[in-house]
This record gives C-alpha cells, sequence and structure tokens, in this order.
C-alpha cells in the first residue's frame, strides 16, 4: 500500500543516547539493542472509521521511538499494517449498505492525511491485509503440514492453531488463564466455539461464510484470514524475527500480540518474534475508554477541520505519558495551544537561554521510556527563560537548536526561527 510523505527531520549536533523503554514481556524497563537498521513492527487501524484521538496517541508514541533511534544514529525499517478485511470492517460496510472496500480505502486515505498533519514518519513498508492474503495462505499451510493447526471437524473449513503446542504461549502478556480467557473473549476470540481443542485456540482461517468476501485458502479452502497471522506474516516477510520493538495498544497485550509472537515462533522454529513489546495506554472520554465501539470518539480529521493545528493536537497528546491511561478534554488543547503559542515566540527571537543542556536534557528525558512531559518541562522552561530576557548569556544560535530540537525529538514544528 501507499505510506504517506515524510515531514522534514533536522540533524542535531552530536549523537542520542540508547533508548530504553519498558518491555510488557519482562515487565521492566530495557534498553533496545539494535543492530545499524532498527526495526520496529507497530499494529495499523481497522479502516471502519475515521482515526481517533486514541489511535493518535498510540502512533506518535511510536514516532518518538523512530525518533530518537534516528537521532542515536540509526536507520529505521519501520512497518505497519493494515487490517483492511475483518468483522468490523464487513459490519460497517453492512450497517451503512456500503461496499467494504471502498470504506476501507476512504478511511485508510484519511489516516494517511492525519498522520501527515501530525508529523508522524511514516512506515517503509504500509502492508494491507488483502494484498498479504497469499502470503498469509502460506503460512497456514505451513502450519498444517507441521500439525500445528486443524481444521474443525463441522463442516466450515475453519482453521485453529493449536496452543498447546506452543512452548511459547504465555510469554508475551504472562497472564494467567483466567484474565486469558476473559480478554480473549471481549477482544474478537471465540472461548467457546464448539470443536476446538483448547479454547484458547486462535482462529487462523476463516471458512466461506455467506455474504462474506472470499480468497483461495489453505488446501484450496475458500475463506478469508484470521486476524494475529496478518501480522505474523506481515512482520515475517518485511523485518523477519528478533526485531526491536513490535508496537500497539494495550488492548492488544492480550490476545493479538501473544497470538503473534505464538504464530511466527511456530513457523520458524525460533524465538523472539520480538525482542521487546511496547505499549500505549488507552485515551479516554468521559470516564471511558475510547473506541469504536463506544462511539464516545473525537477525531483528529474533526480537529482540523474545524481549523485546530495539528501541532497543538500532537503536544496535547504528549503532555501525557505514553504508559498513562488518561482523557482528552478541551482543557487539555486549550493549554496545549498556549504553550506552542509561547514556544513559537521564544524560537523566533533572535537569542535565547542557552540551549546545549536542554538539547542534552530533551534527549535524557525521552530516552528514560520516552518521558515526553518532562521534555516538555525543559522546553517550558527554556522558553520562559527566553522570554523573560535580561540576562547576560542570552546565545544567537540557541533559538535555531531549540526550534531543530523540538521538531527532531518531539516532532513539533515551530514554524520560523531564530
Ligand atoms: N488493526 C488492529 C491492529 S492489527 C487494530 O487494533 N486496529 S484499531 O483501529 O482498532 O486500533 C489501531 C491502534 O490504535 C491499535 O494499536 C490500538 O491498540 C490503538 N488504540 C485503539 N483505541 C485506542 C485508545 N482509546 N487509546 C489509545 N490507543 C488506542
Ligand atoms: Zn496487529
Amino acid at each position: 500500500m501507499l505510506s504517506w510523505p515524510a515531514p522534514l527531520l533536522p540533524t542535531l549536533p552530536g549523537t542520542g543516547p540508547v533508548l530504553k523503554v519498558y518491555d510488557t514481556a519482562r515487565g521492566e524497563i530495557v534498553a533496545t539493542t539494535p543492530d545499524r537498521t532498527a526495526r520496529m513492527y507497530v499494529c495499523g487501524i481497522t479502516p471502519y472509521d475515521a482515526t481517533h484521538l486514541g489511535h493518535a496517541a498510540t502512533y506518535l508514541a511510536f514516532d518518538l521511538i523512530n525518533r530518537m533511534w534516528r537521532d542515536a544514529g540509526h536507520a529505521v525499517h519501520y512497518v505497519q499494517n493494515v487490517t483492511d478485511i475483518d468483522d468490523p470492517l464487513l459490519e460497517r460496510a453492512d450497517r451503512d449498505n456500503e461496499d467494504w472496500v471502498v470504506l476501507g480505502m476512504r478511511e485508510t486515505a484519511l489516516f494517511r492525511e492525519d498522520m501527515t498533519a501530525l508529523r508522524v514518519l511514516p512506515p517503509e513498508d504500509y502492508v494491507g491485509a488483502v494484498e498479504a492474503i497469499p502470503m498469509i495462505v502460506a503460512q497456514i499451510e505451513q502450519l498444517l503440514d507441521a500439525g500445528l493447526a486443524y481444521v474443525l471437524d463441522d463442516g466450515t473449513g475453519d482453521v485453529y492453531h493449536d496452543v498447546a503446542q506452543a512452548p511459547g504461549f504465555g510469554s508475551e502478556s504472562r497472564y494467567d488463564e483466567e484474565t486469558m480467557l476473559r480478554f480473549f473473549a471481549e477482544r474478537g476470540g471465540d472461548p467457546d466455539r464448539a470443536g476446538k481443542r483448547n479454547r484458547l485456540d486462535p482462529l487462523l482461517w476463516r471458512g466461506r461464510r455467506e455474504g462474506e468476501p472470499t480468497w483461495p485458502g489453505p488446501r484450496g479452502a475458500e475463506g478469508r484470514p484470521g486476524w494475529h497471522i496478518e501480522c505474523a506474516t506481515i512482520a515475517l516477510d518485511t523485518i523477519g524475527m528478533g526485531f526491536d520493538v513490535q508496537g500497539g495498544g494495550s488492548d492488544l497485550v492480550f490476545p493479538h500480540h501473544e497470538f503473534s509472537a505464538v504464530h511466527a515462533e511456530a513457523l520458524t522454529a525460533t524465538k523472539p518474534f520480538a525482542k521487546a513489546y511496547v505499549h500505549a495506554a488507552m485515551i479516554g472520554l468521559d470516564g471511558e475508554k475510547m473506541s469504536k465501539s463506544r462511539g464516545n470518539l473525537v477525531f483528529v480529521s474533526k480537529l482540523r477541520g474545524e481549523g485546530v493545528d495539528p501541532m497543538a493536537i500532537r503536544l496535547a497528546l504528549l503532555s501525557g505519558h505514553y504508559r498513562t491511561d488518561r482523557a482528552w478534554t478541551a482543557d487539555l488543547l486549550r493549554a496545549a495551544e498556549r504553550r506552542l503559542g509561547t514556544w513559537r515566540r521564544a524560537v523566533a527571537r533572535d537569542a535565547g537561554a542557552p540551549a546545549g543542556a536542554v538539547l542534552h536534557g530533551l534527549r535524557e528525558r525521552l530516552s528514560d521510556d520516552l518521558d515526553s512531559p518532562g521534555a516538555i518541562a525543559l522546553v517550558d522552561d527554556w522558553a520562559a527563560r527566553t522570554l523573560a530576557g535580561g540576562s547576560d548569556d542570552l546565545e544567537e544560535q540557541a533559538p535555531r537548536i531549540i526550534c531543530d530540537a523540538v521538531d527532531a525529538l518531539l516532532g513539533v514544528d515551530l514554524g520560523d526561527c531564530g
């Protein structure tokens, strides 16, 4: 699929430090250890509705990872999928009497516009589930041939992965069985489906159903792919095993990331799928998780349409830590607009408070599990000292350096600087 255009990325003096992030599988903050090219897979949207601020917050968190690695001198191979065939897409198209292909293409196009406006660095590979189907089918056939998957015995043609044969199962989420069963039922799984070997076995292939689109599948059976094998296949095809970060929102900890890892580890007989599993917390509205199914959504495109500066949206979302569940409020946006105005006034000055320690501090805060609130506080302090003026140690270069640092590390474009 077409990705979106890359924003300019200024080069900063010196080199950034090693990035540390919280890994769900190990339950602690760990140093990332990329090769010259860092590899990251972040789960993309299911395009049946517009991008809301929860999605945006999640992609912004991983954008900070991308930016920190690049500042540390790495190239980054970033991959994202689009779940352009799945139950929610078909249900929405059905509800609105619309072609599911047209719906998916329209919402994906809108997502690209939102990501471009928010200055999110684009993935090198942006891959749709539909275009990956031939590869997905080959992977399912391999699991069937190895006896690690089975076809349900009820004539539907549905294929499941036999988790009892997956030694690594549970090591990503580290949940007990009761918790797994609860999330599995809530998030698209089918624990009560008759005929499965294990209640937690995940669907690899859904056989033909009346009124649903189908493709040629494993062993010639028509149908459509399951969700977790989609991400396992796309990641294996683009960045292979043992990549640096697998990312998404915290609602993907289980079952999605657990089973993506289980599928990939079974297919390659190696581990790990990812060196770290990183999860962004949920953005809520009025005390509830913002979600398409609850309908309590604030859309990025709607705010943009109202004339809100995308850089204020970006700053508002980054003013909270990515691992803290938090609410979107009108006040949050107003505070971000004020802050953006202050920063812009400060970087427009001919000289500013010394920048060296601020640049060092920004790198230090962000490399420590993406402490964006800490980083923002340092820029606030620099802007206040610069606007207060008067001191003898103002530097002519400082506004330019801070402007570039805020752009390169936080992704916030401050416009005309110094
Ligand atoms: N297509 C799958 C992933 S393969 C999917 O989960 N799509 S999604 O459209 O439902 O979500 C896209 C991304 O946004 C996921 O990483 C998800 O975890 C994240 N997300 C969804 N809702 C929120 C929210 N309220 N706050 C933060 N992130 C969210
Ligand atoms: Zn995914």
